[in-house]
């Protein structure tokens, strides 16, 4: 199986021109460290946070109780997963400790403008906790954002598809479902996806302070070993707007021809707005 490469120290430039430009997977082992405290566990937490609520499948939970549940999870029986806090509404308290977020490698990003409604069209700044068992499922993230996802606490195996695979992970044709894949590759079914057998897979364990950077529109899925807890934010820039656009119009579409015009002309002037501030940034 191969692996994505961990890094250490590289390059700005090097980074945009090795994975960004070629839509290249890859792991930083320390640039979570420009926080200074990059590691965040269970005691923090509780200690800080733990009667902040969140509510999962129609039942609240505390941060306490998801500590709880998270520990005693098990593949037969794994935690609520996952139960997502919304970072800057949920707990704008821990913000604070993550700054700048971007750790001076996911930038520019254009969703640190107002101008995008946090929440929508694939800004998001989340949080999870998970436990042993706890799996998410196959998928793009959508509107082709960049993801990355910082490991706060314990370890995550991160199963990436890069590249183009949408033919052999079976993604449906229209809207949402592009970006969703209903192979179970821990036991895929080679009879309904026989495809599947060309699909090119790397894996990878973060273990903690490490950041992944997954690219937009590479699949990938998570498989947790044991209790974790991960900080996960989305980027989308020059480089990625095009398809964020696409999306905006098609996943609209499904919905409401009308909406979708509505969403391209807001897309097209915050996308020129942001350019105009790029361009008036590097001229001043
Ligand atoms: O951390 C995980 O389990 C997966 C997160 C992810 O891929 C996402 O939020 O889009
Ligand atoms: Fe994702």
């Amino acid at each position: 199986m191969q692996t994505v490469n961990k890094v250490d120290h590289i390059s700005y430039t090097e980074f945009i021109a090795e994975h960004v430009n070629k839509r290249n997977p890859v792991v930083f082992k320390n640039a979570s460290k420009v926080w200074g405290q990059h590691t965040f566990g269970p005691d923090f937490f509780s200690a800080h946070f733990g009667n902040y609520k969140k509510e999962f499948e129609g039942k609240m939970y505390t941060i306490n109780e998801i500590l709880e549940l998270t520990l005693k999870s098990t593949p037969k029986n794994p935690a609520p997963y996952p139960i997502t806090f919304e970072l800057p509404y949920d707990i704008p308290g821990f913000m604070e400790h993550i700054n700048p977020i971007h750790m001076n490698y996911a930038t520019p990003n254009w969703f640190d403008s107002k101008i995008f409604p946090y929440g929508r069209f694939g800004k998001n700044i989340n949080l999870f906790f998970g436990g042993q068992g706890n799996q998410y499922s196959l998928h793009k993230d959508f509107y082709h954002t960049n993801a990355w996802i910082t490991q706060l606490y314990g370890e995550k195996k991160f199963i990436l598809f890069p590249g183009e695979q949408d033919e052999f992970l079976y993604a449906g044709k229209k809207g949402y479902s592009n970006f969703l894949s209903p192979v179970n590759i821990l036991d895929p079914d080679l009879q309904k996806y026989p495809l599947y057998k060309n699909a090119r897979s790397v894996e990878v364990t973060l273990q903690p302070g490490e950041t992944i950077f997954v690219p937009n529109g590479v699949w990938h899925t998570t498989v947790a070993p044991g209790q974790n807890i991960s900080l996960i934010f989305d980027q989308m820039n020059a480089t990625n707007y095009s398809a964020w656009l696409t999306d905006m119009y098609n996943i609209k579409k499904q919905k409401s021809q009308t909406g979708a015009i509505v969403n391209y002309g807001f897309a097209l002037a915050a996308g020129m707005i942001c350019k105009l501030k790029g361009l008036v940034k590097t001229s001043s």
